[in-house]
């Protein structure tokens, strides 16, 4: 992992890429002209980027295509009155090796970061589409669960106590605590704002007037928010990717892979599995505006339901079966529990962590839903319905079963529990 005193990112060379300026820069780098193919010239660019925070680039060459993804000096998505550091792109590019490391093969390759123009260069994923685009569009992934669950499992085990010497967990550590800024957007957007009149907030309005103004003086469901924001702010548990939603996703029938860790650092696992699970609730609560005769989409509904339950049951059942074989961390020293009277405590053990894990991603996944809707950044499942009363009729259920999971997240017994929860809140409809 390159150390960040050596990876100051930017400078007074840095400059916004251009479809005209990035091939002539990036014929300087072998690594790329060699996947690429010919020269600068023959090289086609195309800024394809619609995301919150970065510009993107598509790179074809007669050989090969690759992405190339440079941070901005500001958040995208509000312009220059909101600068943010270029640094994101290093925290980006290590947090994709590491996972890399960890879970081969699901996420981009990264082929080069280049400090100066804080760009990353990574493989083309082709022909991927942005999950979020496949779950309003009615589309199935058949390798989603699998692989979300597996990427999960694999990325936050090994980057935990649980897997790695003390002294290794606290080296990453030290790198990733540098990413304030986007914490600090995470800490604002998702834990805060929905629950004060925040200049950026926004709504469906007038319909949802009322229950924004409802959790802003909703004393347990502010005190349950904030009792995850500590946990935000405090539990270093392991190398969180910090965004995994369903915009972070790139998948096919046969493929699927993460994108997009710039928000990485220590924090709780939860936050992670939480924020999967509230996308896909999100996903399925916004299938009213999106299907074509009501009960349109039921069957695509039931194929969204049994991702929210096979993602967890998976992830879990896989993070359990990686602890017991692989856990050669500084916590839980293996060479205690090597007789079986040992080993059942331990199996105890693993059952109460898994239990908290759980809790901790419900109270997640209810503080991503409820961001998405009144806050600054939206999701485009609701967004992209054009009748603004049906859409805010599934906002609003999707805020009352988001502030159900958030303040009576220990009372969900399983995820089964909290698929009931789904479809009840859905069943108003
Ligand atoms: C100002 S950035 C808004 C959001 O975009 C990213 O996708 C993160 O979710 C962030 O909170
Ligand atoms: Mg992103």
């Amino acid at each position: 992992m390159t150390d960040v005193r050596s990876a100051r990112t930017g400078g007074a060379d840095y400059r916004p890429m251009t479809d005209g300026t990035l091939a002539p820069y990036l014929a300087g780098f072998s690594e790329v002209a060699a996947i690429l193919g010919g020269a600068a010239q023959d090289w086609k660019v195309t800024e394809v980027g619609d995301g919150n925070l970065n510009l993107v680039f598509i790179v074809r060459g007669p050989r090969g295509s690759l992405i190339v993804k440079q941070a901005l000096p500001y958040v995208r998505l509000v312009g220059d009155s909101w600068p943010l550091p270029l640094d994101r792109s290093f925290f980006e590019s290590q947090a994709l090796m590491i996972e890399d490391a960890a879970a081969p093969g699901l996420v981009p390759k990264v082929v080069l970061f280049d400090a100066m123009q804080a760009l990353v260069v990574m493989e083309i994923l082709t022909p991927h589409i942005i999950m979020r685009k496949g779950l309003i569009d009615g589309v199935e992934f058949p390798l989603f669960a699998a692989t979300l669950s597996e990427f999960m499992a694999q990325s936050l085990f090994k980057t935990s106590d649980l897997y790695l010497p003390a002294a290794e967990k606290k080296r990453q550590m030290a790198v990733f605590c540098a990413n304030t800024e986007l914490c600090r957007i995470t800490e604002d957007l998702v834990f805060t704002d929905p629950y004060r009149a925040a200049k950026l907030n926004r709504w469906t309005s007038p319909q949802l007037d009322d229950i924004a103004l409802e959790f802003r003086a909703d004393g347990p469901l502010k005190a349950a928010a904030q009792a995850m924001k500590l946990k935000f702010l405090s539990h270093a548990e392991a190398l969180v990717h910090g965004d995994l939603h369903s915009g972070s996703i790139m998948a096919t029938s046969t493929d699927v892979r993460v994108i997009d860790p710039e928000f990485a650092f220590f924090g709780p696992m939860g936050f992670d599995v939480g924020a999967l699970i509230g996308n896909l609730i999100l996903a399925y609560l916004s299938q009213i505006g999106h299907e074509d005769k009501k009960g349109g989409r039921d069957a695509y509904r039931a194929w969204i339901l049994r991702q929210i339950t096979d993602v967890w049951t998976l992830f879990s059942a896989r993070f359990v079966e990686l602890w017991s074989t692989e856990g050669k961390g500084d916590a839980f020293t293996a060479e205690l529990f090597t007789d079986a009277a040992s080993r059942a405590a331990l199996a105890e053990e693993q059952a109460r962590y898994m239990r908290a894990l759980f809790e901790d991603t419900l109270g997640f996944a209810g503080c991503k839903m409820i961001r998405r809707i009144l806050g600054l950044a939206h999701v485009a499942d609701f967004e992209s319905i054009s009748d603004k009363d049906l859409r805010a009729s599934g906002e609003r259920r999707a805020l009352r079963l988001g502030r159900d999971l958030v303040v009576n997240r220990t009372r969900f017994a399983d995820i089964e529990a909290v698929a009931a929860a789904v479809v009840a809140a859905d069943a108003t409809r």
